[in-house]
């Protein structure tokens, strides 16, 4: 039997999902959602509360833990883990964890005590900053002004110097914590160090998830010499040599054979970030296809036909995993976002899509939202922004359904607005994520983007894509043999556009074009 495992270690939930080579069959499709299964870590959305919007962690503890939960659902739900013949894994993309000792220096983990208890002396650092953080303003405006500039950064590393990517965020914790900065040997994204856990080796970052960290020359492939040293001293010497997402980093350890019934040398390929990850799984890793993510974050993202980046500078450059770059977009008023007016008025997720689909109309009135209840990354907000415009009836929330509709629209034209350097052909796009599953959302995508939207038959691509790259890396199967096989788009449950609303949704973008250019000229200043 020639089984893949995939796993994705996502900001809500970590995932595993089996692929069968012989049958072509997805058997089994598994989530720990921390908030659910782990509320010791008080991280009911994934990362822990903090007064200041700004700072978003995550303990890494509760990732490990997590591993061992997802590893024992599965094995007790009667999978044979000893079927599996290769693993790899996907992060959400930009955290980082920090080590007093390299896992090298660990060498195999002890069967009598829980991974959790072994991981815990060698963290450096308590917390991981996760993709969610902004509070680096300083360290990007540092880290550019070393580097020469926001032009030279996008040219070296395919984005501008950004909150949330690693660079800055190591930057911080050096200057702010110099003692356990002092005591730090190695460094790890999400991604990298869940692949560690596995192999109990030090995992190297893969060049997909890499050139997430403003530290990535993404000409050459290697670490940027120059933005190490704007970014920390001594740095070289805690990231190992990034490397080919398709490059095998490992074997299972040990504790995880004996454990959890792995076969004993069963290979690790590289772990790669959740959007890399994502974009293999959706079946879009060669360029054509374009991609929107409804998770946690909302992203946009396709393979690129020709090297581009974005002139207004929000938007990335990453690695795809079957060779070449991807364009992405990311907003992080996504699901949470919508989850915050569906919580407001009682809604649940029917009744939240029945307020699109039934309760009222394209343009909503003409009515406007800007839903920005934390920082926002797309724009660049780094404040919470919360505005209604247009009639007594809508403002400050009096009518739930246009609440609704208003978040969402908002969410749309914004995508729309600031995806559009990606160049891409647009038309279909595939969907996922937890929220694609809305048909109020996906009606709304199909007309602003005046596109077919289409889900997949596989929810959780991240993970599927995940299983795919260890399929091709071990197996040889060619991607575009794997898209076919397991990438397939649910027809049936896509969403046509409606002509007629494009004349209004592009006057919609334009009003809030508009809105926004006034909102980011002082974002401090309530309207
Ligand atoms: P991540 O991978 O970032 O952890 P997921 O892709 O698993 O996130 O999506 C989780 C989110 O999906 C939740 O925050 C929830 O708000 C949203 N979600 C789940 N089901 C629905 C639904 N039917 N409609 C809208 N949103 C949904
Ligand atoms: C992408 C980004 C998020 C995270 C979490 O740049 O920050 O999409 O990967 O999913």
């Amino acid at each position: 039997m020639a089984r893949f495992l995939g796993l994705d270690a996502s900001t809500q939930s970590l995932s595993a999902l089996v692929i069968d080579m012989d049958t072509g069959a997805v058997c089994a499709n598994q989530s720990v959602v921390f908030g659910e299964r782990l509320p010791q870590y008080q991280s009911p959305k994934g990362f822990l509360a903090h007064q200041n919007p700004r700072v978003r962690h995550s303990d890494p503890l509760m990732w490990v833990e997590a591993l061992e939960l997802l590893l024992g659902d599965l094995a007790g739900a009667g999978l044979d883990l000893g079927c599996v013949r290769g693993v790899s894994g996907a992060g959400q993309q930009h955290g980082s964890v920090y080590l007093t000792r390299s896992f090298d220096q660990v060498g195999a983990w002890s069967t009598d005590r829980p991974l959790r208890d072994q991981v815990q002396p060698l963290l450096s650092r308590r917390t991981s900053p996760i993709w969610m953080d902004s509070a680096t303003s300083a360290e990007c405006a540092e880290i550019t002004r070393a580097a020469g500039g926001d032009n030279r950064m996008v040219a070296l590393t395919g984005s501008r110097a950004i909150e949330r990517f690693t660079g800055p965020q190591i930057r911080k914790f050096f200057k702010d914590s110099p003692e356990e900065w002092a005591h730090t040997c190695e460094i790890h994204l999400v991604s990298s160090f869940m692949a560690s856990l596995l192999t109990a080796a030090s995992a190297p970052i893969d060049l997909g998830d890499g050139a997430g960290m403003n530290l990535l020359d993404l000409g050459t492939g290697t670490w940027s010499p120059a933005l190490l040293d704007a970014t920390a001293p001594d740095l070289a010497a805690k990231l190992r040599t990034p490397v080919p997402c398709t490059t095998r980093v490992g074997v299972v350890a040990d504790y995880f054979v004996k454990k959890y019934g792995f076969s004993p040398g069963t290979p690790v390929i590289a772990f790669t970030g959740d959007n890399p990850s994502s974009l293999v799984g959706m079946g879009a890793g060669r360029p054509g296809t374009a991609v929107i993510s409804l998770g946690t974050s909302d992203t946009v993202f396709a393979a690129m036909t020709a090297p581009r980046t974005d002139p207004r500078g929000t938007g990335h450059v990453f690695g795809d995993p079957a060779g070449g770059f991807m364009a992405l977009a990311c907003f992080a008023n996504g699901s949470l976002a919508r989850e915050e007016i569906a919580h407001r008025f009682g809604l649940d997720w029917e009744a939240f899509s029945d307020a699109i689909l039934t309760r009222t109309r394209p343009g909503n009135g003409g009515n406007l939202l800007l839903p920005y209840f934390v920082p926002e990354i797309t724009p660049r907000l780094p404040v919470p922004v919360v505005r209604w415009f247009g009639s007594e009836s809508f403002v400050d929330g009096r009518d739930p359904y246009a609440a609704v509709r208003a978040v969402v629209e908002t969410q749309a034209l914004s995508m729309r607005l600031f995806s559009r350097w990606i160049g891409e052909d647009m038309n279909p796009i595939l969907v996922t994520g937890g929220a694609s599953r809305n048909r109020g959302i996906l009606r709304i995508l199909a007309d602003v983007f005046q596109a077919r939207i289409v889900p997949l038959q596989v929810s959780n691509s991240s993970a599927l894509g995940a299983a795919l790259r260890a399929a091709q890396a071990v197996g040889g199967t060619s991607w575009e043999e794997l898209a076919r096989r397991f990438s397939a788009p649910a027809n049936h449950l896509a969403m046509k556009p409606d002509p007629r609303t494009l004349a209004m949704y592009d006057e919609a973008g334009h009003q809030l074009e508009r809105r926004l250019n006034e909102v980011l000229a002082n974002p401090f200043v309530k309207g």
